[in-house]
């Protein structure tokens, strides 16, 4: 092994050290093996010592697009700004880490925050009639029969407050969500795909965790 590369593990090792006391769900050999696929998906080379800003939008969408399946647009952006805690616009390789553990290993309680932040596309703390129809509008395939396809999309949004809207205020808050996604498992993604399907976690994480330890 060279003094260039030995030098980069040791950093990765420390830097793993460090990040896996905070982070949920990942131990330190697989948060080791986080920073590595994080830096090549940066595309330069593994030194974490240097100061890098993360991925930026359209490096990380491609990541949901090609090995998540994700194919929304407006969900895309909302997981982007759901990993960017910060909100500088880069998902940093503090983020990455902690978005996956959510995003691959979340409990219940942490994927209904996580959703919930990914459906409230403005951050006003909501998910609004507006924002329900534009994400349902978005998920549904549209039947070409159909003479004015945004009515049955209003009808949606009103039968899926009826059913979430706890406290009747023409709206959806955190607690109406929590609430509702309680009762009912399958409404936690009610508002389109944001979580990785079973099939994908595995191959995600047979490809960063295992490949990787080999020789
Ligand atoms: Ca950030
Ligand atoms: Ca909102």
């Amino acid at each position: 092994m060279s003094e260039m590369s030995a030098m980069n593990r040791k950093l990765i090792q420390t830097l793993a050290e460090s990040i896996s006391k905070h982070v949920e769900h990942f131990n330190k050999t697989e948060v080791e093996c986080l920073i590595r696929e994080f830096n090549v998906l940066m595309g330069e080379p593994a030194t974490p010592g240097r100061a890098v800003t993360g991925l930026d939008r359209g490096k990380f969408r491609s990541i949901l697009h090609n090995i998540f399946g994700m194919t929304d647009d407006m969900i895309m952006d909302g997981v982007f700004r759901s990993f960017d805690k910060d909100n500088d616009s880069f998902v940093s390789m503090k983020e990455w880490i902690e978005g996956l553990s959510v995003f691959l290993r979340g409990t219940l309680d942490e994927k209904i925050k996580y959703c919930f932040h990914v459906y409230d596309l403005n951050g006003d703390n909501y998910i609004s009639r507006e924002e329900m129809f534009h994400m349902l509008k978005n998920s549904l395939i549209r039947q070409p029969t159909e003479e004015d396809p945004d009515e049955g999309i209003k009808d949606l949004v009103e039968i899926t407050l009826k059913k979430m809207d706890h406290d009747h205020d023409g709206r959806l808050s955190f607690a109406d969500f929590e609430m509702a996604v309680r009762e009912e498992n399958l409404l936690l993604e009610a508002f389109g795909t944001c979580l990785p399907d079973t099939m994908s976690i595995e191959i995600f994480e047979q490809h960063v965790f295992q490949e990787q330890l080999e020789p």
